[in-house]
């Protein structure tokens, strides 16, 4: 059983993850969240505000409904997501075929509000609805030798158009090497704004990796398979010098046709400046002991 090097309370306290808790706290204790360590987490210290459900749900990117931003909302409605098979396999103890309610019902879900970084430097801020991936893991038993979890999403080329033309080479695959994948910042997500997750979003079960740009955060997934090798991932398949295995959100490193240094967040308006893209995404204090000694600009 694979053991992660963090558990969650080292990495942050248990309440601080929940919004609606951490704004009570702030309420009973009447002094606000300034002498709290809560300080620290981005999303409180800077009020972060949500982009609105209608923003979240209309703008997305999910070419297998087509690569328009507002295709994934008028052509993914007839996708059907309950029943639901998840394939589990490779390196596990129960590999299987599940009833994805049958694997997951059971896993208490909880409220995140991230920060949502696409690699085309645009954000938005999203409430999600869902449990760490570690949770699923654990149920399903990490053997010893895997060391990347390889991700999938379903082909139903009665609902997916786009699956039909070599715009990608389907299906959609993703992948996270295991400390990645344990770290409790990693989602899977199953809802937004405490509602089921819209299929635009990635209905029924998504992963949302808050501090990689957001071709990372899989959507529909079909099947999870824990492997020994890096898995190719669909972006880098189609342009290798473009876009890399790890794909943190990085100013520094700019993709070659443009700059990452900064971007759009939808909904700002118009005539909105553009804001600083942070390192990490703003999540460098829980996750840049991820990449230690490593090159970022080899390794992008
Ligand atoms: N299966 C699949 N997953 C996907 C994509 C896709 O085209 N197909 N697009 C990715 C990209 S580029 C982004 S930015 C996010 C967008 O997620 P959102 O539409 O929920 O904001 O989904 C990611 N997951
Ligand atoms: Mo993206």
């Amino acid at each position: 059983m694979f053991k992660p090097d963090l558990t969650r309370a080292e990495v942050t306290p248990e309440w601080m993850w929940n919004r609606r808790k951490v704004l009570g706290a702030m309420a009973a204790s009447g002094t606000g969240l300034f002498a709290t360590p809560a300080l620290s987490w981005q999303e409180v210290a800077e009020g972060l505000e949500p982009n609105t459900f209608e923003q979240i749900t209309s703008y997305n990117n999910f070419y297998e409904f087509g690569t328009g931003k507002d295709e994934p909302l008028e052509n993914a409605q007839d996708m059907v997501t309950s029943p639901w098979t998840l394939v589990v396999d490779g390196l596990v103890d129960n590999p299987g075929e599940y009833e994805l309610s049958d694997l997951i019902g059971d896993i208490p879900t909880e409220e995140r509000i991230y920060r949502f970084r696409c690699v085309e430097a645009w954000s938005m801020v999203i409430p999600w609805n869902g449990f760490e991936l570690n949770k699923l893991l654990a149920k399903v038993g990490v053997q010893d030798g895997a060391r990347y979890v390889k991700f999938e999403t379903a082909v139903i080329p009665e609902v997916m158009e786009a699956v039909q033309y070599p715009i990608l080479d389907w299906p959609y695959t993703e992948g996270l090497r295991m400390d990645e994948a344990m770290h409790p910042l990693t989602m899977m997500a199953t809802g937004l704004y405490g509602k089921a997750l819209p299929n635009q979003n990635g209905a029924p079960m998504r992963l949302v990796v808050p501090w990689k740009y957001g071709f990372k955060s899989i959507k529909t997934i079909r099947r999870i398979s824990l492997v020994e090798e890096e898995p190719l991932n669909t972006w880098q398949d189609l342009a290798p010098q473009e876009y890399g295995f790890f794909a943190n959100v990085n100013p520094e490193v700019d993709h070659p046709r443009w700059s990452q240094a900064s971007e759009r967040l939808i909904g700002g308006g118009l005539f909105a400046r553009r804001q600083d893209t942070l390192m990490f995404n703003g999540y460098a204090d829980q996750v840049a002991s991820l990449y230690e000694g490593m090159d970022l600009t080899v390794n992008y």
